[in-house]
């Protein structure tokens, strides 16, 4: 019995649609007609970071290592080497973990019972290749697609303190009502970015930080369902995990990351930023962009950071 079973969603599961061997799964949406679309969303010529700075002031789960930025060559005058130049040198070195800022969640981030998406094993990720099956890499050329902002914060008329409250947990019904309110009908392929404000929250509130990780607005465990049907080949929300915190389910942590991830198949992004893209959508009232959000092309990895774009 799947976990979607188990906990009462309707049957959910995009295993073997794409054939045995896929490996990208909800990203098989985007077709070249839908990346055709998507480009047409552009129309003002104006571009939105989606990411945070990669740096040690923004949220990351506690648990995770902070960021690590070393000079590993300091203005280094190439003739001192003997170089016939006059060029000074500076490179760095990044250690951070690839769950640690604005983020993919690959294929073989999360399962359950044993398994990844398609039927991928335990024994596909390993400590030395990392992930064999289901790796982030795959996806180097794909997440390019018609974005879809549904701002929460503004719909739920949230905008006076930036976020939705925390632990609130975004129903099916919100979804619905929230791009009906905002004139989106959704289509199959689009990214689904989901604003909660709750990631600002962390950069305008340094005060309550203490509180910060006990809970976070997300999407319910139910909206599975809705991502199932609606198609989207990803999503996107500004806060940690996704999903509503706490967890929906008293004994199962993460919920909607094992269906999504594994049962679905969906790519999923966490610690993104909408504030400006939110604006933006606000004053001409067009709530879709291009969405141009590859994730870097780590081999074996399970994740990667990005800086995603919005263009409109
Ligand atoms: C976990 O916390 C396991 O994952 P994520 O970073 O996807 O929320």
């Amino acid at each position: 019995m799947s976990h979607g079973e188990k906990w009462g969603l309707k049957p959910v599961s995009n295993w073997g649609r794409w054939g045995k061997d896929d490996q990208l799964g909800t990203a098989n949406f985007i077709t070249p007609e839908v990346v055709k679309r998507a480009a047409a969303e552009v129309r003002k010529g104006v571009t939105f970071t989606c990411a945070i700075p990669i740096d040690n002031g923004g949220p990351v789960f506690p648990g995770r290592a902070g960021i690590v930025r070393l000079m590993s060559i300091l203005n280094l005058k190439a003739r001192e080497l003997g170089l016939p130049s006059d060029a000074i040198v500076n490179d760095d070195v990044i250690m951070m973990p690839l769950q640690g800022s604005t983020q993919w969640d690959s294929l073989a981030h999360v399962g359950y019972d044993g398994h990844f998406y398609n039927g991928a094993e335990l024994k596909d990720v390993t400590a030395h290749a990392g992930a064999a099956r289901n790796s982030i890499a795959n996806l180097a050329r794909s997440l390019t697609t018609r974005g879809v902002l549904l701002d929460m914060v503004r719909y739920k008329k949230a905008e006076a303190k930036g976020h939705l409250d925390q632990g609130y947990a975004i129903t099916i019904e919100d979804l619905e009502a929230c791009a009906k309110a905002q004139g989106v009908t959704f289509q199959s392929g689009d990214a689904l970015l989901l604003r909660t404000g709750w990631v600002p929250h962390w950069y305008k509130t340094p005060a309550e930080r203490a509180t910060y990780w006990h809970g976070a607005p997300g999407l319910a465990l139910k909206t599975a369902e809705c991502i199932y049907e609606k198609e989207f080949s990803c999503v996107a929300a500004d806060n940690i995990t996704v999903e509503v915190q706490p967890s929906e389910m008293p004994d199962e942590q993460l919920p909607f990351h094992q269906i999504v991830i594994r049962d679905l198949g969906l790519t999923i992004g966490e610690i993104f930023q909408f504030e400006e893209l939110a604006e933006d959508c606000a004053k001409d009232g067009r709530y879709t962009c291009m969405f141009v959000a590859p994730p870097l092309r780590f081999t074996g990895a399970v994740g990667s950071p990005l800086n995603p774009l919005a263009i409109k």
